[in-house]
């Protein structure tokens, strides 16, 4: 029997976004990525993110910017979190734990998953610069703590060395993304991955 697909779709309105998002995973070879948060930096890391994690992802945001980018960054986010569990479903036959390093020229981080249900997120990005683009770099390891808050996952996220911040952040999104990649990888079983018995 084939395994079920691992499909989410998710809408979340507020009166400071509007949201719709689409995530299938295991893509690899098949992948239809379209983003458009509003914000252009945002979207080229989400796009790096669907992509090295074999997912198809559509994304689509009306947010506040007339304000700033702040609610618009964290509320996609927080959706697109929201979609990973819904898709990944109980977390049965997966192996759980992904790790994985990425560099981008002279920038290299190092990501560390575990789907273990336990939001936890520390994210040590060192980004010098006020902006990338129209983002706030302080923004960026916002995304990532909100996306492990609604996805429910352990997260490290740690750029280890790179001069340049461009490259600093789109290399943490690649490594988050082969990072999860891994970890929502299935085994073939239909084992919970925990000694518990339940995550
Ligand atoms: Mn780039």
């Amino acid at each position: 029997m084939a395994a079920a697909q691992r499909v989410a779709t998710v809408s979340r309105k507020t009166n400071e976004t509007d949201i719709h998002i689409t995530l299938a995973m295991d893509q690899a070879g098949a992948q239809s990525i379209d983003i458009d948060s509003g914000i252009g930096f945002l979207d080229h890391m989400y796009h790096a993110l669907a992509k090295h994690s074999g997912w198809s992802l559509s994304l689509k945001c009306k947010g506040d910017l007339h304000i700033d980018d702040h609610h618009t960054a964290e509320d996609t986010a927080i959706a697109l979190g929201m979609a990973f569990k819904q898709a990944l479903g109980e977390p049965r036959g997966i192996k759980r734990f992904g790790s994985a390093y990425c560099p981008l020229d002279e920038a290299l981080s190092r990501a560390v998953v575990d789907i273990s249900g336990r939001p936890f997120a520390d994210i040590n990005l060192g980004l010098k610069r006020e902006m990338l683009g129209t983002l706030s770099c302080e923004m960026v390891p916002h995304v990532m703590e909100s996306f492990a808050q609604a996805g429910g996952i352990t997260l490290h996220v740690d750029v280890i060395k790179g001069f340049n911040d461009h490259h600093r952040a789109e290399s943490a999104f690649k490594a988050l993304a082969v990072a999860l990649k891994n970890a929502i990888e299935r085994t073939g079983t239909n084992d919970v991955p925990s000694t518990k018995g339940v995550l």
